[in-house]
């Protein structure tokens, strides 16, 4: 395909002002018939023809104002329909197609999943639909009947609220009609047809007027919806107090498949998700189950006004909802649970997904200049380093300015498809700053380096904060300018308390944050009387890759002391994170691994301090991934290294803390019935984190515990991290237990995920051979998203020393997968491929695999642009 780029934007030449559609649902042939009101868009190209998107469709009939087109009239191609040389005014084109439901394993556009009939449309599934100038700018009032075997098909919903519903008359088929007032880009298109339950609930808005919620899921499974249509309330409410946006139609739906592409779609007034992110019981979804059900729902619910009443103008603008989206959801997250470990949280994410992307041959800005496949751009970096430019404004500008330009930008742009020049301007005008050089967060790739270093000078009662700024090149951008970095920062006295911070200006550092916008940058403290620990970069106020002259022992101080959460635990991670390095390297050379004296130290502490939070606790007691310490080592790296040294860690932490491991076991242990709840989960993941370091390196003692625990769980949380800690630690255990879930849970596929995703994980040469086995599992499919990801998706992704084995093997078995599912879903096979992107960071013959498993790829006949984009783009 040929690349698109935002330079070449042009307005749309028709704009289409409502939409009418008939859809006639059959399992192999649905019928559709689109009533398109269109007319010339003024800012188009005057005298263009209508040139509509289409992809798979068959087409049965067209005609222009009720008369039928010639066939000299109109041309088709293999991706449009272009009704050439139309009158120049409003129009009516009515256009009948066919599609196959059934046969559509790319789930775009209209699929089945489990019998039941539903849309996935963003970002280009619409064309798959029908014909339709199939881009966000366009902007159209939809009314959907549909039409369906009552038996087959007992619920009919679409996007907007209800109108009509009715028996066909002398048929066993019914129909209903939704209209949705509001103008909508077809993107947020949705209809379900199907067998489904339902639960119901409603909800009052802040002005009163009632809306009926409505959560479908698989007959048998409302039980386990009751947690989502809680998190939808809450989200509601949270967004009404919070951002001031108030729920628009009378109705909304939720609709939840087995098969799905994403994690959940925003249709307007109908979101459809992966039931992974709606159905949850205790005896079948852990905590983070329940965490990111939450976060999801209230993500796509907030979609209502970040994406839906104000869209994009085109997919580059992706980040303007997804990333504003995701900050919001970070944020609902924050009030309803711990705030300091989310954000913990969700930095590791950033860290894990996002930093390797932008260190890699992937790499693009969070708002890209041109793409192939739109649909490789769903990426950590429009999502999550998009997140972190919005949360980087809310930084610079403080609680009121951050609302204020909010509250501008809803007001100026309800109704529009807008750009991030659109949204930054109301920042900028609301506060009266000007946000040119911020802008670059969204054009420059790659993520920033800030090294800094500390000078305390006794006499001059001075301290002094030197800052060099680098961002290094990356795919198509050699060169960059220095970005604006809110670096938010406290002096820490010898007592652990925060120091006052007077600029030498005599300015106060305004809400302790610097603004680094220079390559070279110093600050000068004043009436600094002793010599301060700083604690740099606190809650993570800038998605940077920091380096300073902070001393072990400096770090040590601060996990103890400091008054900021984040660093507190930063500070130990980065102990940690030396210490696997230089271990690595130790080992790689046969020296002998340093000692972990200062981690031990810093943990016992943590570990000790009774006025921290258990949930806080427990994520410190996690140290580093395998692949935090890759990416931290950058070149040359060795998986196997990283793994031996990381488990030598996790076993010399688990003797030196035992007894105080053992007691943070014993005192957490239940005291009621499971719930799940921020504090209860917060309980179990300490207990859990402590049981996970106690059998570390399989010793008896933890060994035991952790069967007890296995034996005695009665909730998924707990069962799993038991069955987990087994199947790493215990190989004579392992299998038995592993059946022993098996056979407990075998009916329900999100448990059967775990469980695959599990296997996939183990870090031992007996992998490959398993994860090929369990391929062939009746468990297992190729065409359901969740279980290839779980299985598939966790070896590369997940597995650094398996996924990297020296043989090439397990880089082989990837590549083949991805062949394997390319023919029947791109999307999926392209998200897999991504796993190659730390490639090149890799060891010489490692490389040397990663890239002959690419070529190979590469050079099969017939691929499908997604994953001929990642393919190309990972060996460029
Ligand atoms: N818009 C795609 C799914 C999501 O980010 O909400
Ligand atoms: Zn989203």
């Amino acid at each position: 395909p040929q690349p698109v780029r935002l330079s070449d934007y042009r307005p749309p030449d028709w704009l289409v002002d409502t939409v009418h559609l008939d859809v006639r649902l059959h399992p192999t042939a649905t019928r559709i018939l689109a009533r398109l009101a269109l007319r010339p868009n003024p800012e188009g190209r005057e005298g263009s023809p209508i040139v509509l998107d289409g992809d798979e469709l068959s087409l049965k009939s067209i005609a222009l104002d009720g008369t039928p087109l010639a066939g000299s009239a109109y041309v088709t191609t293999a991706g449009t329909l272009t009704v050439l040389a139309p009158p120049q005014r409003a129009l009516t084109l009515e256009i009948e197609t066919v599609v196959d439901p059934s046969a559509n394993t790319k789930l775009m556009g209209l699929y089945r999943s489990s019998g039941a009939y539903c849309t996935q449309c963003e970002a280009e599934g619409f064309r798959r639909i029908t014909y339709f100038p199939d881009r966000p700018d366009v902007l159209a009032v939809y009314t959907t009947r549909i039409e369906a075997e009552r038996e087959e098909a007992p619920v009919l919903l679409a996007n907007g609220n209800p109108v009509e519903s009715g028996a066909v008359e002398g048929t066993s088929r019914h129909y209903a009609i939704w209209h949705d007032p509001w103008p909508k880009p077809s993107y947020l298109f949705a209809l379900v047809g199907g067998r489904l339950d339902r639960i119901t609930d409603h909800f009052v808005t802040a002005t009163g007027k009632k809306v009926e919620l409505g959560i479908y899921v698989e007959p048998g499974k409302t039980e386990r919806a009751g947690y989502a249509m809680d998190a939808l309330k809450r989200s509601m409410r949270w967004d009404e107090e919070v951002f001031g946006c108030e729920y628009d139609l009378d109705v909304f739906n939720i609709v939840a498949v087995a098969d799905f592409n994403m994690g959940a779609m925003e249709n307007k007034g109908l979101n459809i998700f992966n039931d992974k992110y709606v159905l949850a019981s205790p005896e079948t979804a852990t905590d983070a189950d329940y965490a990111n059900i939450e976060g999801i729902i209230a993500h796509e619910y907030f979609h209502n006004w970040t994406g839906n009443r104000i869209t994009c103008r085109d997919w580059f603008q992706l980040c303007l909802k997804e990333g504003l989206t995701v900050f919001r959801d970070q944020e609902f997250s924050s009030d309803q649970r711990s705030r300091p470990v989310k954000r913990i949280s969700d930095v590791r994410l950033l860290k894990g997904h996002q930093f390797p992307e932008d260190a890699g041959p992937l790499a693009h800005p969070v708002r890209p200049s041109t793409y192939r496949e739109i649909n490789n751009f769903y990426t950590a970096t429009v999502y999550e380093k998009g997140a972190e430019v919005v949360r980087m404004l809310k930084t610079l500008l403080g609680e009121e300015g951050f609302r204020a330009g909010m509250d501008l930008y809803f007001d100026r742009h309800d109704g529009d498809a807008a750009t991030v020049e659109d949204f930054l301007a109301c920042f900028a005008d609301a506060n009266g700053i000007d946000l040119t050089q911020f802008a670059l967060w969204y054009a420059q790739s790659g993520t920033p380096h800030l090294a800094v270093s500390g000078h305390w000078d006794a006499q001059a009662r001075t301290y002094r904060l030197d800052v060099v700024q680098t961002l290094p090149p990356t795919p198509g951008q050699p060169e960059k300018q220095p970005m604006v970095i809110p670096l938010a920062l406290g002096l820490v006295g010898p007592d652990g308390n925060d120091l006052p911070m007077r600029l030498d200006d005599g300015t106060n550092a305004e809400r302790g944050v610097l603004l680094v916008t220079r390559p070279r940058q110093s600050f000068v403290f004043r009436d600094v009387a002793e010599r301060p620990v700083a604690s740099l970069n606190r809650g993570f106020s800038a998605p940077v890759k920091l380096t300073s002259d902070l001393t072990t022992q400096d770090l040590v101080f601060l996990a103890r002391h400091d008054a900021d959460p984040f660093n507190r635990f930063d500070a130990a991670q980065t102990i940690a994170l030396a210490h696997l390095v230089e271990a690595t390297a130790a080992r790689r050379a046969g020296r002998d691994l340093p000692s972990p004296a200062a981690l031990v130290e810093a943990l016992g502490a943590t570990l000790s301090d009774a006025t921290l939070d258990p949930a806080f606790i427990a994520q410190a007691l996690s140290v580093p991934s395998e692949s935090d310490v890759a990416r931290e080592i950058a070149d040359d790296v060795d998986p196997d290294a990283i793994h031996d040294v990381r488990q030598a860690l996790r076993r010399a932490l688990s003797a030196a803390l035992r007894p105080a491991l053992e007691g943070a076991y014993d005192r957490h242990a239940p005291t009621g019935a499971y719930a799940p709840d921020a504090a209860s989960a917060g309980r179990r993941a300490l207990r859990n984190a402590c049981l996970d370091l106690l059998a570390a390196g399989g010793t008896a003692p933890g060994l035991a515990r952790a069967l007890a625990h296995f034996r005695d769980a009665d909730n998924m949380t707990d069962r799993f991290l038991a069955l987990s800690v087994l199947a790493h630690n215990a190989p004579d255990a392992r299998e038995e237990a592993l059946a022993a879930f098996y056979e407990r849970f075998r009916d329900d596929p999100l448990v059967v995920d775990k469980w695959l995703a599990l296997q996939a994980q183990i870090a031992e040469p007996g992998t490959l051979e398993r994860v090929r086995g369990l391929t062939g599992h009746p468990a297992f499919s190729w065409g359901n998203p969740n279980r290839v990801r779980s299985l598939v998706g966790s070896f590369a992704g997940a597995n650094q020393t398996q996924f990297n084995r020296a043989d090439g093997a397990g880089h082989d078995f990837v590549a083949d997968a991805v062949l394997e599912l390319d023919g029947r879903n791109p999307q999926v096979a392209a998200r897999l491929l991504a796993a190659f992107k730390s490639w090149r960071s890799l060891e010489p013959g490692r490389r040397a695999s990663a890239e002959r498993a690419l070529r190979r790829v590469a050079a099969k006949p017939g691929l499908s642009p997604d994953v001929v984009d990642i393919v190309s783009r990972s060996l460029e």
